[in-house]
């Protein structure tokens, strides 16, 4: 593969690998169970209609961890760095609901799944910055409305964020990159695909196989902190 500043339109996916030096959990590395619970049980519509205070409970938690006790690490600050130098169009595309890509300086990023610090009100829909926890007496700073306001998260079944803008970027990109993602969730899952039809260079960044590393033309593993500066410089 060529050096990546050798390209003219990237688009980078990361996923929960890339933040698991920061010590944030992956999703599917611990026995498939993810801070004791199995994703399907709280990362549904329909577990937040079942145990609301459960889904809720969980989100918070989550979110005052990352406020209080996380920050980005190298591999973060090596993407924003890159862009920051990069002469060509960079996308970064992430399914990581926690915010230390902008905290360590991206800039054109796109959070396909959500973010941890923003809630969104059922009763209006619109999206608010979220730094405390949310419960029943929480209420919507745009309507009004109490017991309404959930965490602004794509779960299973709902459609993520921002996909014609993504699409648009993955067929006109020469190169594709995926970092630390298993490769289990669609549609990014599908992204290598979309990137190879439309003749990219791809590339895998992964501690170990994924389930789609075959779908790449080249492939490092190793840890983001150390795989990503490398590549990206
Ligand atoms: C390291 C490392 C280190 C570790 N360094 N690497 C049947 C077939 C196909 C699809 C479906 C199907 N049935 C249902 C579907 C669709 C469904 C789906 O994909 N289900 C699968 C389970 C099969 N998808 C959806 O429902 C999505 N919506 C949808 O499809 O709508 C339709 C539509 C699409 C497009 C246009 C129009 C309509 C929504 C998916 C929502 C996912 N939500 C979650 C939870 C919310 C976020 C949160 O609470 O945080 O998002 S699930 C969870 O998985 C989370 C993640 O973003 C996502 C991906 O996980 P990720 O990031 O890959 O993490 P892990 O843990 O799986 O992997 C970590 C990797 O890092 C590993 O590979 C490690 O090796 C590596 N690693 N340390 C480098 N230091």
């Amino acid at each position: 593969m060529k050096p990546l500043n050798s390209y003219s339109k990237i688009v980078v996916l990361t996923g929960a690998g890339i933040s698991a030096e920061s010590g944030l959990l992956t999703f599917r590395d611990n026995g498939g169970l993810w801070e004791g619970h199995r994703v399907e049980d709280v990362a549904t519509p329909e577990a937040f209609v079942r145990s609301p205070e459960t889904v809720q409970h969980f989100y918070n938690e989550r979110r005052r961890k990352l406020i209080e006790e996380t920050g980005p690490n190298a591999a973060h600050q090596a993407l924003a760095e890159f862009e920051h130098n990069f002469d060509g169009d960079f996308l970064l595309v992430t399914q990581n609901v926690d915010d230390l890509h902008e905290r360590a300086g991206s800039k054109n990023l796109i959070h396909m799944h959500g973010e941890l610090r923003k809630s969104r009100c059922t009763h209006c829909s619109a999206v608010s910055p979220c730094d405390i926890a949310i419960d029943q007496f929480s209420s919507c700073a745009h309507c009004g409305a109490t017991n309404s306001l959930r965490p602004h998260i794509v779960w299973f079944g709902e459609i993520p964020l921002e996909m014609e803008q993504i699409e648009s970027a993955l067929v006109e990109c020469d190169a594709f990159v995926a970092i630390g993602t298993s490769g289990n969730v669609y549609p990014a899952a599908g992204f290598v695909q979309a990137a190879r039809f439309a003749e990219a260079d791809t590339l895998e960044l992964n501690l170990d196989c994924s389930t789609t590393s075959h779908l790449f033309s080249h492939s490092v593993q190793g840890p983001a902190t150390k795989v990503v500066p490398a590549l990206f410089y």
